[in-house]
């Protein structure tokens, strides 16, 4: 019980710093902010260079809790099948259930638990890879924690970014996360064999992302069916 309230205490305190710094204090957070999110893209620029020079394909998903992003990776992992060999780094803030299902013979899993953190930053990828014998690999999939929010401004050096939604998040879903989708690749529409019975509509879902971030590739999906997952693999390896 004592604890609780202490770590009511603490989260407090925490919003109070950034968002109720007094005003002379409110410029140094924001220059410390600058800087952390500086120092963030200059570790995954020298992860991306790292993978390339190697040959390793790296893509990272990004999504809410339940999008299907552990879903798709494990059909993916499937499709680019044993003569790859793939190492994926799962973010959660306190479970390892994503790692232990996508863990498979040709599949290696390392789960990220990052506490209170709401997303993965280069930082925890960069410490992962350089715990691994990355030459073992091939493929590289990073499963960001949930959320649609903490991850946009935080890039992990991946090649590509996947941003997947699903039909059962509302049609406004994409609309609603600009940032995000700017800041994406490819935009996955998930869970279509659910879409006619929640009559959602998916036209509008694809031309929001569209009009957000015109080069934005987007592709709907069912990791339920496998439908559209081959051409889901044809964007990744293009
Ligand atoms: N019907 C349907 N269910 C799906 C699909 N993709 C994922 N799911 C289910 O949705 C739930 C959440 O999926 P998961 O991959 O854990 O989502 P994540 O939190 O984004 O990693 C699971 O019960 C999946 O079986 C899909 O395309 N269609
Ligand atoms: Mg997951």
């Amino acid at each position: 019980m004592a604890d609780e309230k202490e770590e009511k205490f603490d989260r407090v305190m925490e919003l109070e710093s950034r968002k109720l710094a007094k005003e002379v204090d409110r410029e140094f957070v924001i220059e410390t902010q600058k800087q952390v999110e500086k120092n963030n893209d200059l570790i995954a620029v020298g992860i991306n260079d790292r993978l390339k020079e190697r040959g390793i394909k790296s893509f990272d998903f990004v999504g809410a809790i339940g999008a299907g992003k552990t879903a798709l990776i494990e059909r993916l992992s499937e499709k680019f099948g044993p003569d790859h060999k793939i190492l994926v780094i799962c973010g959660d803030i306190a479970t390892r259930v994503d790692a232990d299902r996508i863990q498979k013979e040709f599949v290696k899993a390392i789960q990220i638990n990052t506490g209170r953190e709401c997303a993965l930053n280069a930082y925890h990828v960069d410490k992962v890879l350089k715990n691994v014998n990355i030459d073992e690999f091939d493929v590289v999939f990073v499963e960001n924690v949930g959320n649609l929010i903490c991850p946009s401004e935080f890039m992990l050096g991946m090649d590509k970014r996947i941003t997947v939604v699903s039909v059962t998040e509302g049609e406004w879903v994409v609309e609603k996360h600009p940032l995000l989708f700017k800041m994406s690749d490819i935009a996955v529409i998930n869970k279509i064999d659910l879409a006619e019975r929640l009559e959602s509509n998916t036209e509008k879902m694809v031309k929001d992302a569209k009009d957000i971030n015109p080069n934005i590739k987007v592709v709907l999906t069912s990791a339920r069916t496998g439908e559209g997952v081959d051409e889901l693999l044809d964007l990744l390896n293009t």
